[in-house]
């Protein structure tokens, strides 16, 4: 398959390949393509569309393979199409602060080359040095500096897509005004590959902020976590508010040997980023904070490395918990309803399922709470995983009641595929099926995922 169309360095077969390429970091699903193809230019990727439409294939496109919902995983023979090769920074308009990157770009790459250019790429998450700007334009990435800079899809400025008839789209081509129809940037955007392959991003840069500061602080209760927000975000402009529950902190600690941030442990804790500039109001509302008792003690960084060191307790949660193949729900609510609905989940994991360990941490600044239920030594992946699936209808009635969302930044994927209901409508999702009709008439386009 494919030989006519691509060199033999760009088509993999090996049972070791197939493996590698045809997962993301999603557990436990099953990994079975058929091949793996590495396009290196946006003709290539209309040639193998047109090739798959011809011979009725299945095509799961494939990025950083940082995926946590099984939006690229292969379970049933598809095509894995992957980004690999297509991994240059074609251009760069200082004019217009724009950056067109071929979607294997890697996250980080992207950050660095606007760094070198004297600007900023803000959309920052822990994955963002294996991630691929293509695979976060599928899922809409948000990470870490959504309070202040918003999600990756307010960065995206122009997409060259092809989609499931093989028709290569140009959408917007980088303008800051257009006002001549629909976008389908904002389609493509968190389609997860239904709908097309994403193949070039123009992405807008900003200004490179002054230097940040980094504050831990530990909180006794979920609700002070919403005084504290409040009492900063009056004071001064929040580039970041994180939070992780104790027992976060126990496991990041113990998986990358750091010391304690507080002198004493806390329930929870709240990291902050903010302007340097910002230090003497930042200190005015800490204080605020303590005499109301919503904040026990805390601690700001004196140095660059010590802001890094502190943002390892909130970055190195993920890969600290993965041994214990967690059962992620990645949640989302309106900021308001943080507190009671952190309350009522926690409750019924607790009353449900007492002999699972709940690792709470998130971004609560945004309203984006991850809740990943560590599984026990003594059970299965399988049977964990089977457990988390049937926890999972009470725990999206409860986003539901809250109008919130069932997937904030992680997608549907396969994971969350079965339960659309709970955060969209049967209108909505009718509406969802007709558009993927439309752009991918043939059903080729990542089969199974986001739409059952
Ligand atoms: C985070 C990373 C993936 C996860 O740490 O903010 O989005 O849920 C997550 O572990
Ligand atoms: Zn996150």
């Amino acid at each position: 398959m494919f030989e006519n169309i691509l060199g033999d360095r760009q088509i993999k077969t090996a049972p070791d390949d197939l493996a590698v390429w045809g997962k993301d970091w999603t557990n436990g699903f099953e990994v079975a393509p058929s091949v793996v193809v590495f396009p290196e230019d946006n003709a290539q990727v209309v040639d193998i569309v047109d090739y798959a439409i011809a011979n009725e294939l299945r095509l799961v496109p494939s990025g950083g393979r940082t995926g946590l919902s099984g939006g690229a995983v292969a379970g049933n023979g598809e095509v894995v199409v992957s980004f690999d090769r297509m991994n240059r920074i074609l251009e760069f308009n200082a004019e217009d602060r724009l950056v067109t990157c071929q979607a294997g770009v890697v996250t980080q790459t992207l950050q660095e080359f606007a760094s070198d250019q004297g600007l900023f790429y803000p959309v920052d998450f822990a994955s963002a040095g294996s991630s691929q700007i293509g695979g976060n334009v599928a899922t809409n990435a948000g990470g870490i500096k959504v309070i202040r800079y918003g999600l990756t899809r307010d960065w995206i400025a122009g997409l060259r897509v092809v989609d499931g008839r093989g028709e290569l789209l140009n959408c917007n081509a980088g303008l800051v005004k257009n006002a001549t129809g629909y976008d389908f940037r904002h389609l493509f955007i968190g389609s997860e590959g239904t709908l097309g392959l994403v193949c070039e991003v123009d992405v807008r840069l900003a200004p490179a902020p002054e230097p940040q500061l980094v504050m831990v602080l530990g909180v006794p209760r979920v609700a002070d976590l919403l005084d504290v927000l409040k009492t900063f975000g009056a004071r001064l402009t929040l580039s970041a508010f994180e939070f992780f529950s104790d027992l976060a902190l126990e496991k990041v600690r113990a998986h990358r040997m750091l010391p304690m941030p507080l002198e004493d442990s806390q329930p929870f804790y709240a990291l902050l980023e903010f302007d340097g500039s910002a230090l003497e109001a930042g200190m005015g509302a800490f204080e605020s904070c303590v005499e109301a008792g919503w904040v026990t003690d805390g601690v700001v960084s004196q140095s660059e490395a010590q802001a890094q060191a502190l943002w390892q307790l909130r970055e190195g949660i993920s890969e600290s918990i993965a041994p214990y193949t967690p059962y992620k729900n990645d949640l989302s609510v309106c900021i308001r309803e943080v507190p009671d609905f952190l309350a009522d989940v926690d409750k019924f994991v607790n009353e449900s399922y007492p002999d699972f360990e709940v690792c709470w941490y998130g971004h609560i600044g945004d309203g984006n709470l991850h809740l990943n239920i560590l599984r026990p030594e003594a059970m299965s992946v399988e049977d964990f995983m089977a457990k988390g699936h049937a926890m999972s209808p009470r725990i999206f009635e409860l986003v539901k009641a809250r109008q919130g969302s069932i997937s904030a930044e992680h997608g549907v994927g396969l994971l969350k595929r079965d339960f659309l209901e709970y955060s969209k409508s049967a209108a909505e999702i009718e509406l969802m099926q007709g558009l993927k009709a439309l752009f991918d008439p043939h059903q080729i386009m990542n089969p199974g995922k986001l739409l059952p």
